[in-house]
Order: C-alpha cells, then sequence, then structure tokens
C-alpha cells in the first residue's frame, strides 16, 4: 500500500478559545466553561485555568476549589457548531477526505492534494493560518503516516503545536509515552496492565500478543499493533455518529419512581425526535445510571430491527430500568442512547402490522413538525405535564 498522509487537526481549549476570543477582557484569564451550579462539570478550562489543574469532566465544586478566581462561562453550544462549520469547511478545501470526529477535531488524508497543495507540513501550515485568519483560533495538528499516530501526535505540542511522527520517530517520540496515551486504553484497562509492569507503549508493543489478548480481549490485537505503529484505518468522509442520546442529572437525587419514569419517557422523545430529524433509526437501545455514590452502570437491549421510535425506546428502557435499578440507592443522573445506527434502506423492514405503522408514522410526522414549529415540547404526552 502507498504510505498515506494524515493529519489530526484539534482546536486548542475549543469552546474556552471561542469564549476569549469574543470577549478580550477574559485573555489571559482562568475560564472555565461551564456553569456554576455545583452539579455542574467542567466541558473545558482555558489554559490559564489548566495551570491551576483544572480539566474537562472534572466537578464544577472541585475545579472551583483549584481556581477559585476562574471566571465560568456556561456553554453556548450554537455558537460553537457555527465557528465548528467553518473550520470543517476550511479543511475541505485541502481535501475531500476530511472525517470529523467531533466539533472540533477531524482526521484529513491530504496523499492526494500534495501536487496542487505542497507536502503534508505546508498543508498544515496552511491550514494553521486559515483557521487564524479567519476563525480567529489556533490549534494543533499531528501529520503521519495513519490515524493512530496522526492523533497521538497532535497530543503531543499543545497547544498551537505541529508534530510530525514518522516511522523513525516510532522508538524515540512513542514508544516512552504511557499507556493512558494509547486509543482504547482507559482507566480500567491501565490499570490491569500496570499490574503485569507494562506502563509505556513501547513496553505494550514487545508484549507477545496472546498475552495481551487475555488480558485485553478482542482489542489487544488492534493495541499491539498500533503500538507497533500499523494502522490500516482509511479516513472514512462524513462519518454518521455513532449513538445518539440524551441525559438528565437531577437537581437532587430522588427515588421517586413515577418521577423517573416520567423523566425516561422525555428523554425516550428526545432521542426519538432526534433520530427522525435526521432520518436514522438505531437497533441498541443503552440505558445509563448513576447514583448518588457516583456508581454508573450502563445495560443495554439490542432490537431485531432498527427504530426510532419513542415508544419503543421508553418501552426498552423501561424494562432495563426495572431490572438494574437498585432501589435501595437514590439516583443522581439518568440517560437513554440509541447506538447501531443506519441509515436509509438498509433499515427498510417489512412490518406485521403495516396499517398501525403507517398510523403512527404520520403521528409522529405531525408531532415532529409543531415541535419544531413552536418550540420544543409544545405537544406532548399527557404523562409529562407535571402534577401540581
Ligand atoms: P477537547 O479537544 O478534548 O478539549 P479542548 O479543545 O477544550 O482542549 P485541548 O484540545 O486543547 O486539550 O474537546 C473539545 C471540546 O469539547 C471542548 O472545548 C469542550 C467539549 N468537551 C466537553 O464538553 N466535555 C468533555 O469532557 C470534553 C473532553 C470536551
Ligand atoms: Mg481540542
Amino acid at each position: 500500500m502507498m504510505e498515506r498522509n494524515i493529519l489530526h487537526i484539534d482546536m486548542d481549549a475549543f469552546y474556552a478559545a471561542i469564549e476569549q476570543r469574543d470577549n478580550p477582557d477574559l485573555r489571559g484569564l482562568p475560564v472555565i466553561i461551564g456553569s456554576r451550579h455545583p452539579r455542574s462539570v467542567v466541558s473545558t478550562a482555558s489554559y490559564e485555568a489548566r495551570a491551576f489543574g483544572v480539566h474537562s469532566a472534572m466537578p464544577m465544586v472541585k475545579a472551583l476549589k483549584l481556581c477559585p478566581e476562574a471566571i465560568c462561562i456556561p456553554p453556548n453550544l450554537k455558537k460553537y457548531q457555527n465557528v465548528s462549520e467553518k473550520i470543517m469547511q476550511i479543511f475541505n478545501k485541502y481535501t475531500d477526505l476530511v472525517e470529523a470526529l467531533s466539533l472540533d477535531e477531524a482526521f484529513l488524508d491530504v496523499s492526494g492534494s500534495q501536487r496542487i497543495f505542497g507536502n503534508p507540513r505546508v498543508i498544515a501550515q496552511r491550514i494553521k493560518e486559515n483557521i487564524k485568519e479567519q476563525v480567529g483560533l489556533t490549534c494543533s495538528i499531528g501529520i503521519s503516516y495513519n490515524k493512530f499516530l496522526a492523533k497521538l501526535a497532535s497530543d503531543l505540542e499543545k497547544p498551537n503545536g505541529m508534530t510530525v511522527i514518522c516511522k523513525e520517530d516510532i522508538k524515540n517520540k512513542v514508544w516512552p509515552l504511557p499507556i493512558n496515551k494509547m486509543w482504547g486504553i482507559g482507566p480500567k484497562s491501565s490499570i490491569k496492565l500496570e499490574k503485569c509492569n507494562i506502563r509505556t507503549i513501547g513496553q505494550l508493543a514487545q508484549t507477545d500478543l496472546n498475552f495481551l489478548q487475555n488480558i485485553l480481549g478482542s482489542w489487544g490485537a488492534e493495541v499491539y499493533h498500533m503500538a507497533n505503529g500499523i494502522d490500516n484505518r482509511p479516513v472514512v468522509p462524513h462519518r454518521e455518529a455513532h449513538s445518539i442520546g440524551h441525559e438528565t442529572t437531577f437537581l437532587e437525587d430522588t427515588v421517586d419512581l413515577e418521577f423517573i419514569k416520567m423523566v425516561l419517557l422525555d428523554l425516550a422523545q428526545e432521542v426519538g425526535r432526534r433520530l427522525r430529524s435526521q432520518k436514522i433509526k438505531g437497533k441498541t437501545i443503552v440505558l445509563k445510571l448513576r447514583y448518588s455514590d457516583f456508581k454508573t452502570i450502563t445495560r443495554n437491549h439490542t432490537l431485531m430491527e432498527c427504530t426510532d421510535r419513542d415508544d419503543l425506546i421508553y418501552k426498552i428502557a423501561i424494562g432495563l430500568f426495572k431490572t438494574n435499578y437498585d432501589k435501595n440507592k437514590s439516583l443522581r443522573l439518568i440517560g437513554i442512547t440509541v447506538t447501531g445506527l443506519t441509515t436509509g434502506e438498509e433499515h427498510k423492514q417489512i412490518s406485521l402490522f403495516p396499517v398501525e405503522n403507517e398510523k403512527s408514522n404520520i403521528l409522529y410526522q405531525a408531532l415532529d413538525k409543531i415541535n419544531s414549529k413552536y418550540g420544543e415540547k409544545t405537544v406532548t404526552r399527557a404523562r409529562l405535564v407535571r402534577k401540581s
């Protein structure tokens, strides 16, 4: 296979940098994106706030203890989405092969772009300049011959970095890194590996493959190859979202079953509405529960056929809830996610009840239409109207 040229581009402190861009008074100061509400969590923090140890996903209470003078700004997702679109447009000028991973991050395969735009470093430099001029933000770019190494590289010299990893660099740039920098190695796998004295990517690369598969399961082979610099995954443009989900943290922890059921119905409706608006369906319904002690469980159920229907999503979620909820504990958060998504013809199904289905499709379309016209929750099921 011809050697590919892959860029991984990731914006620096994305939400925080946008707020600092738009309000010069915030520049140079510790900024935390997230509400000041005690139960809220940090979305991201400016590099000034990171110097105090604040980072994404940290409980707000802890963040404010570490950095009491931080300025908290509630997130403005619409604005960040607009910025994201502009960045993606810039990427698309340099190649058709742009795979967005999130609002602020994408892979670009620029193997076919060099005759027109120059070598990968030149392309990366031009993209940085375009983003700076047109969007007023900085990013970090990793350049390599596969996705794994490009992503690893973009993180090495953040913020405003540009890092190349070629084959010759693996031993000195990649192998000394700790295993938690590996794609797919989370905290649990890290602990297991550390128990076997595997602490660096280099040690991982030199571990026996069978041994690794015993520890990590089916993921073991992939991790082993990546650690050795092998990753043949293509850059897939316009990848659909992997999942669509919605979750709610209660203002107070609750054991009120009726209330929880009502929230579940609300979540199912929201997820269903989003599936239908994107014309996709999903096969696996995932229920997430987080108790007041932060213990979190996810349980899932896979259907025979894909769905985008609130009532079915709700029915499965409530079933999962009933069998898995520990009634002795109060609940902090509940969420529903639908995964195994498909679009278009793939999910056309032969129904046993065509008339019923037809009718309820029309009902859903009508509800979605009214709700998108007059704002959410204009029309909702009677059970969701709070008794007061
Ligand atoms: P990241 O790229 O992980 O973080 P970042 O861009 O803020 O900082 P950097 O890349 O320089 O380390 O995530 C991009 C945005 O996604 C981030 O600005 C906010 C949002 N986000 C959350 O809301 N919650 C999270 O837990 C994470 C990791 C990110
Ligand atoms: Mg980022």
